[in-house]
């Protein structure tokens, strides 16, 4: 098994089993060591919790960075979520020049937007900054909404192949190395992930859980960039993914009082057979 070194930059939300409270177990169960990158606290995430305290910590970054410059830390991962402001993605760029090791790889989940609108948080000044951390990273991890926004594209929310295919060429089009699209689904009962790098396009088409579920796209970045960095192409980290973050929400499904996350953890075992 692979040992990597992996650094996660998004947001503490203190309850809510999203960001870094998925991020770390599910990179540590794939073997990984994992650093963090705070962007922000909050007392809960934002879908459907109201009045969270929020702090943004983008002042802090700076400091923390030259620690580890002058430590002489890198990385052989980073992968970035939820950002506390557009000012820090700027800091997040410097971090992708200045602590990533030899042969490191960048991951970004631009986490701001889905089914059609953007978290509270956000406006299109935040997307603007969003699209020049996307467009320099090596493997980027959207969802439908998210790619509309990146690419200034309507979102629909019923479509064709021709549309997934025209954001994909888009996103290639604007630098995107390798696109790990989320939420494709062509019939109904299932959804899936494409997996296009600018030549070969795979798709993998999976069930889909009626009932929507927050993080799960924490959940599903956080397999994929812990698989990924096991050794696994794209395509297959990306059906490990799937496969896992589809038992963590058939783990929760049936307890409406679980609305805010999913309960990832007793399948942690499940990821782990799949990664040895
Ligand atoms: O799961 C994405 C996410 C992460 N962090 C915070 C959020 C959300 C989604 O709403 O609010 C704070």
């Amino acid at each position: 098994m692979a040992y990597k070194r992996i650094l996660t930059v998004q947001d503490i939300s203190c309850v809510g089993q999203c960001s870094l409270t998925v991020a770390l177990p599910i990179l540590s169960a794939a073997g990984h060591e994992t650093a963090i990158l705070p962007s922000a606290v909050l007392a809960t995430h934002t879908a459907g919790f109201s009045g969270y305290p929020f702090r943004d910590l983008t002042e802090d970054i700076p400091a923390i960075a030259a620690h580890w410059q002058k430590e002489n830390i890198r990385f052989d991962g980073i992968y970035t979520g939820y950002l506390g402001s557009a000012e820090q993605i700027a800091y997040v760029k410097n971090l992708f020049a200045t602590a990533l090791g030899d042969g490191g790889v960048t991951f970004v989940d631009p986490a701001m937007a889905d089914n059609g609108k953007l978290y509270p948080a956000f406006d299109q000044a935040f997307v603007e900054e969003m699209k020049t951390l996307v467009f320099g990273a090596d493997i980027i991890l959207p969802n439908i909404t998210e790619a509309c926004f990146l690419t200034d594209t309507p979102y629909r929310d019923t479509y064709d192949e021709a549309y997934i295919d025209s954001l994909l060429q888009k996103l290639t089009a604007s630098g995107a190395k390798t696109v790990v699209l989320t939420g494709v689904g062509f019939e109904d009962g299932y959804t899936g992930v494409m997996v296009y790098d600018g030549k070969t396009k795979q798709y993998y088409r999976h069930k889909k859980i009626s009932r929507g579920s927050h993080g799960t796209g924490d959940v599903y970045a956080s397999a994929f960039v812990g698989a990924y960095l096991q050794g696994k192409t794209a395509y297959d980290a990306a059906v490990i993914a799937a496969d896992y973050t589809v038992r963590c929400i058939e783990n929760t499904v049936d307890d409406p009082s679980h609305w805010y996350g999913v309960k990832f953890e007793p399948v942690l075992p499940y990821l782990i057979e799949r990664l040895s």
